[in-house]
């Protein structure tokens, strides 16, 4: 069957990984449109010795695609999901508008591929954060139950696009030359305060809910209780902006059902786990690192340690390139189940 795709968003930092995981995995496309603002029009784009035009995205530039991935901001996915839909494409969104809604299914094959059925048009492809920590976190759940569980994050400036990026090579440069530094970017575009990242943390990663916990920290908790179907686990998250270009960091507290689980245990369920390396021996200094991590498939874990006061307690260090098994990775994964 011919597949034809699309990607919305095309010349951004998650939108350039997707088309080079699809040439890299030899997705079986018949043909790849590169869409994107009217400010990109014409431009070219190369992968695998093919040479792309970027075109805008408009309502009808979406007649016979076949899957449609989105990673252009959620309001684009807003604007022309469903004009996607409706000219027969299934959407595989990497934003945050359709997530939390209960008629779409949120996907990561390694854990909840069962979902994919009952899509109606459009699939969402979680937060880069949550991703890669119920990755990790699944072979531990299924075989030894998971109740309670805390993260910190250490995130890269790559979550919050080229811009971020570039924010971060320049300052750099300015510190360096001890000029002053200039912050437009960071913690989030729409925030009214900007700092800068440049050596520095900041804990804000979009903008704050209600409760006091930011947008970021919130969909870590609400989706990782829909990707388990679990409402009934207790989740905490502290969201952090760190300096690192790529490779979100976390450190996870579980707590699991049984208190005579070993360090042992949960290293050989992370060995034989898909898509997760184990990378634990404080002996020789091995532990995952987000600059080693980069241009990664896999979700990295180490420093497995028990909790000194809970037996049902353990800590985790979990790393994955958030650009990759994140978001452009698991994107091409959903699409590659889909069509098989
Ligand atoms: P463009 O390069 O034309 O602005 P990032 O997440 O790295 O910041 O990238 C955002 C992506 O979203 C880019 O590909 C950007 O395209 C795209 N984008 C921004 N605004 C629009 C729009 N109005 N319509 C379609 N794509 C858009
Ligand atoms: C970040 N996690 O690191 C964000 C980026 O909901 O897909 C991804 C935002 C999202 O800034």
């Amino acid at each position: 069957k011919n597949v034809n795709v699309a990607i919305v968003g095309a010349t951004g930092a998650v939108g350039t990984k997707i088309l080079e995981k699809l040439v890299e995995r030899n997705f079986p496309a018949t043909s790849i449109k590169l869409l994107a603002s009217k400010r990109s029009a014409g431009n070219e784009i190369e992968a695998g010795g093919n040479t792309y035009i970027v075109q805008e995205t408009t309502p009808e530039a979406f007649e016979g695609i076949d899957i449609a991935f989105f990673s252009a901001g959620g309001s684009i996915s807003e604007k022309f999901a469903q004009d996607a839909v409706k000219s027969g494409a299934v959407v595989i969104d990497n934003t945050s508008a359709f997530r939390m809604d209960p008629n779409t299914p949120l996907v990561v094959p390694e854990v909840n591929p069962q979902e994919l059925k009952n899509h109606s048009g459009i699939i969402a492809n979680p937060n880069c954060s949550t991703i890669q920590m119920v990755a990790a976190l699944k072979p531990i759940k299924d075989q030894y139950g998971l109740n309670k569980l805390i993260v910190s994050t250490y995130q890269a400036v790559s979550g919050a696009g080229v811009e971020a990026i570039d924010e971060l090579a320049e300052q750099s440069k300015q510190f360096a030359n001890r000029s002053e530094i200039e912050a437009e970017v960071l913690p989030s575009a729409s925030a009214k305060r900007h700092y800068p990242i440049a050596f520095n943390a900041i804990p804000q990663i979009d903008s704050f809910g209600e409760s006091g916990y930011t947008l970021e920290e919130l969909k870590m908790i609400n989706e990782t209780k829909k990707i388990f179907s679990d409402q009934n686990m207790s989740v905490a998250a502290t969201c952090v902006r760190l300096p690192v270009v790529s490779g979100h960091s976390e450190s996870v507290y579980i707590e699991i059902d049984h208190d005579d689980v070993t360090v042992k245990d949960i290293q050989s369920l992370m060995e034989n786990a898909p898509g997760i390396v184990l990378q634990d021996d404080p002996a020789s200094q091995l532990y995952p690192m987000p600059l080693y991590a980069e241009d990664k498939d896999e979700v990295f874990v180490g420093r497995i340690r028990k909790d000194l006061d809970n037996p049902k307690g353990f800590h985790l260090w979990i790393v994955s390139d958030n650009l990759l098994k994140g978001a452009a990775l698991n994107s091409v994964q959903i699409a590659e189940a889909l069509i098989k």
